[in-house]
């Protein structure tokens, strides 16, 4: 019989665990692994072809250098490594002269389901004495963590929901059906809707199959979330639905928000999203007559219009109403090694936004290259991301990776981003080395997986902890041979011997304190088993989470160990756990010792005050623009940048742009027909499709296409629409400059006949690869 290997899929953040069978280097059957704490068993359609993975014709096997007319040339490691390492050397001198901060960015850092690479990849970051960290959560996540940190006392206090418990799941601007976002999601789905005393509302201004299964949809006009949920607190309030007793035990500015709601002219907000009274009072009865209310949102308020107020004001829904740290209630989790941290308040010197949660926005990106302020980023470095695809207008981004001194890529594949770099650097697939996610956004009980390889790395690749670790070597950062290698005795006779040994090490030697990550793989590393060297870092993460929530792991581990047993005892846990396992359990009330202040802030001034800004009659639509289009919409066959090859989806193969029928009549395209789509920024082609579940006048095309892909002959060719062509990086939050797209204004219109014979010929390439 075959034999079944342990790992998890990586081509969304919930990375279900999974069993598969192996066939050479391919992954030919999969299957829920059962044994998974977390995900026990589950799987969506997505998972079957996890093999393209890996397992294509476009996985890079050498570096590259770029050649004075753009293409690329293979070079050996040395040459490349060597070849990088004197360019970061004078651009570091360079900066240290001038008395600049790091003109370093680093962008990326891991994507659905990889995080092994990031921690050595901030350790160069902070070698080059940047802090300049760009990636994904900082184009949809960072309004969030704003909030955050002024609610709960720290941007790295993240909420999550108790689904299993709930009896009223709150859906605002997602569609966990088809996106996830949350464990099991249509079995969590479908238990509630098979449950006549649970219920789902959702808040989508397109009939989305999660609204299939909701007691109650409510399909507000595009980017007026503010608005309803204001409407919505408003009416709250005014039905007595705040929970005193909450409030008065555990927040502070009550008054203050309560005066803010009370001047909400809630039918004129209501008029403005579209929606009738009668609705919203539905949706305020549900919400008062529940006992434990979970409230699920995503991108479609995040990355819609007012998106940090949305965040905040989606917080007051559930904090409000007492609907915190209860079971089946929003809460807090925990963390193994948090994916973000604080930051306090810190600019960037040239566009003037603030880090949050230590990054800067993805949309400013271009804006910090193409400038001539002396502080400038001169050296972009770009490591499991692809954002000449996934950022904000794609022209500036790609001009950003030429125009800037260094550019670097560290991918699985020859990316959009990749084609413009000076250097790529090819890593080891996700299943050819030790692999781990930090999406582990679990409460009360938390887990952590690791995956061990499936297959050796493909001949020409390199796991991002030896690429870093030999580029910092070359850097003459890593401290002697000789040094490092009684350390590797020490880890290997005694470990817990090595975190004293080390920090004498690194001691007073701020370049080394940097790379610590780095030091942990060349000492560690060779003394864990399997080879899982790459996994030293976690060591560290086992320390912090033992000594932060010792009660907490030692539940989870079923341990009666002390400081620093206990974090010893984690990490061989971890290391030795291939369907994941717990790490912390809290109980319900523990909840407060993983929020950062001693009481929730409730009144936010710069929330309160933009609520008071709001003004319907400024959200006229432009003439020019009419369409609302949804710019990165989820589908059964997209998932990010990851599975290049056209061939793995089995649906949608051309990415179409979907409108009502009657909407696209009235521009005077028919369903099939190739149609432009039209911004302030750019213009794309792509096939129509109807769809009756938008909303009128609304469009939408999905995220995860515009890859290109070898056509067979020499050439290659791009698959479905390039998506961030048409959007606008300024179009962004005041406060995290997150992008708007799920309300991009755009026009429709028949697609020329010279764009109609492009698109003809490109369909029929990307049908011949499939062949
Ligand atoms: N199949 C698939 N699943 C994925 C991914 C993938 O690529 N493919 N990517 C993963 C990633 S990285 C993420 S971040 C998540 C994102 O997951 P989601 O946020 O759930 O996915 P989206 O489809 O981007 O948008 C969510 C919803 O917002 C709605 N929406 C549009 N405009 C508005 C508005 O103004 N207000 C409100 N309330 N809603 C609006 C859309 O109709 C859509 O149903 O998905 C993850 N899962
Ligand atoms: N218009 C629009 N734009 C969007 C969105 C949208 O809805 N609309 N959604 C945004 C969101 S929510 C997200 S999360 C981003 C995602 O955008 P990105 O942050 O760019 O991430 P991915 O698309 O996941 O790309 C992952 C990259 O990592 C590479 N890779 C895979 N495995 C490995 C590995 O083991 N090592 C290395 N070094 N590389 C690897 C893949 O080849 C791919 O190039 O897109 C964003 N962009
Ligand atoms: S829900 Fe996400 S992680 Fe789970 S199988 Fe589907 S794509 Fe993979
Ligand atoms: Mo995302």
């Amino acid at each position: 019989m075959t034999e079944w290997h342990k790992t998890a899929c990586s081509l969304c953040y919930l990375n279900c665990g999974l069993e598969v069978q192996l066939d050479g280097r391919a992954i030919t059957r999969v299957r829920g692994d059962k044994e998974n704490p977390r995900s026990a068993g589950y799987l969506c359609q997505k998972a079957q072809r996890l093999n393209w993975l890996g397992n294509h014709g476009d996985r890079l096997t050498s570096p590259l250098r770029r050649l004075p007319d753009g293409s690329h040339e293979q070079i050996d490691w040395d040459t490349a490594l060597r070849e990088i390492a004197i360019q970061l050397r004078a651009v570091r001198d360079a900066d240290t002269a001038a008395g600049r901060p790091g003109s370093f960015a680093y962008v990326g850092g891991g994507g659905q389901g990889n995080h092994s690479g990031g921690a050595y990849g901030t350790s160069l970051m902070k070698w080059m004495n940047s802090s300049r960290y760009f990636n994904a959560l900082s184009q949809e996540k960072t309004g969030d963590f704003w909030v955050n940190g002024k609610m709960f006392g720290s941007q790295a206090c993240h909420t999550a929901e108790d689904i299993e418990e709930c009896d009223l799941l709150l859906v605002i601007g997602c569609n966990p059906w088809l996106a996830h976002g949350f464990t099991n999601a249509r079995q969590a789905l479908n238990t509630i809707k098979n449950d006549p005393n649970r219920k789902v509302i959702v808040v989508d201004p397109r009939r989305t199959e999660t609204a299939d299964v909701a007691e109650l949809h409510l399909p507000l006009r595009p980017g007026t979330d503010a608005y309803l949920l204001g409407a919505i607190l408003a009416l709250v309030l005014e039905r007595g639905g705040a929970d005193r007793e909450f409030l008065a035990a555990h927040c502070d500015g009550f008054e203050e928000v309560a005066e803010a709601l009370r001047a909400v002219p809630v039918d004129e907000w209501i008029a403005h999203c579209e929606l009738s009274r009668s609705d919203v009072d539905a949706a305020v009865d549900l919400i008062l007559a529940a006992n434990a209310m979970t409230v699920r949102v995503e991108l479609g308020i995040q990355q819609g219009r007012h998106s940090t107020l949305n965040s905040y004001l989606e917080k007051l829904l559930f904090l409000l109403t007492g609907n915190f740290g209860r079971p089946g209630t929003n809460g807090m989790h925990s963390w193994l090694l948090p994916l973000w941290s604080n930051s306090n308040g810190k600019r960037s010197e040239i566009t003037g936004y603030e880090y949050i949660g230590g990054l800067l926005p993805a949309n400013t990106l271009a804006e910090e290259v193409l400038t001539d302020h002396p502080n400038r980023v001169r050296v972009v470095w770009v490591e499991s991301s692809n954002p000449a695809n996934t950022y904000a207008d794609t022209a500036s981004v790609e001009r950003a990776l030429r125009e800037c001194e260094l550019s670097v890529v560290v991918d699985v594949a020859y990316t959009e981003t990749a084609a413009q770099a000076d250097y790529v650097l090819p890593a080891a697939a996700q299943h050819e080395k030790w692999e781990f996610t930090l999406f582990s956004l679990e409460w009360p009980t938390n887990y952590f997986q690791v995956r061990p390889p499936l297959f050796t790395p493909l001949e020409g690749t390199l796991v991002e902890a030896e690429i870093y670790t030999r580029l910092l070597d070359e850097l003459g950062v890593l401290p002697p041979a000789a040094e490092l290698d009684s350390l590797v005795e020490t880890a290997r006779v005694d470990r817990a011997q090595l975190m004293p040994a080390a920090a004498r090490l690194m001691k007073g030697d701020p370049e080394l304190a940097a790379i610590a990550p780095v030091l942990l793989y060349r000492t560690l590393g060779p003394a864990l088993p399997g080879g899982a060297a790459s996994m030293a870092p976690l060591w560290a993460g086992a320390h912090r989470a033992a000594a932060q929530m010792p009660e907490q792991v030692r539940r989870a581990l079923g341990s009666s160990a002390d400081v620093p047993a206990l974090g010893e005892e984690l990490f061989d846990r971890i290391l030795g756990s291939t369907s994941g396992t717990p790490f912390s359990v809290h109980t319900y009330e523990e909840v407060w010792s993983l929020v950062r202040r001693p009481r929730i802030q409730l009144a936010v001034p710069e929330m309160l005050s933009w609520l008071g800004r709001l003004d319907p009659v400024a959200e006229a639509p432009d003439p020019r623009y009419p369409f609302s289009l949804i710019a990165g919409q989820r589908r059964s066959h997209n998932a990010n940048q990851i599975l290049r090859p056209p061939a793995w989806r089995r649906t949608d193969p051309d990415g179409a742009l979907r409108a009502r029928a009657a909407d696209l009549a009235s521009v005077g395209v028919d369903p099939g027909d190739w149609v432009a789509v039209q911004t302030s920024t750019g213009r794309i082609v792509a096939r129509a499709e109807a769809d009756e579940s938008l909303r009128p006048m609304q469009a939408a095309l999905p995220h995860g296409y515009g890859m290109s892909y070898p056509d067979g002959r020499g050439g290659r060719v791009i698959n479905g629409p390039r998506l961030n062509l048409i959007t606008s990086a300024t179009d962004r939050d005041p406060i995290a400059g997150t992008p708007h797209h799920k309300d991009i204004p755009v026009r429709l219109e028949p697609a020329t006949q010279a764009e109609r014979e492009a698109a003809d010929q490109t369909h029929t390439r990307i049908r011949e690869t499939l062949a």
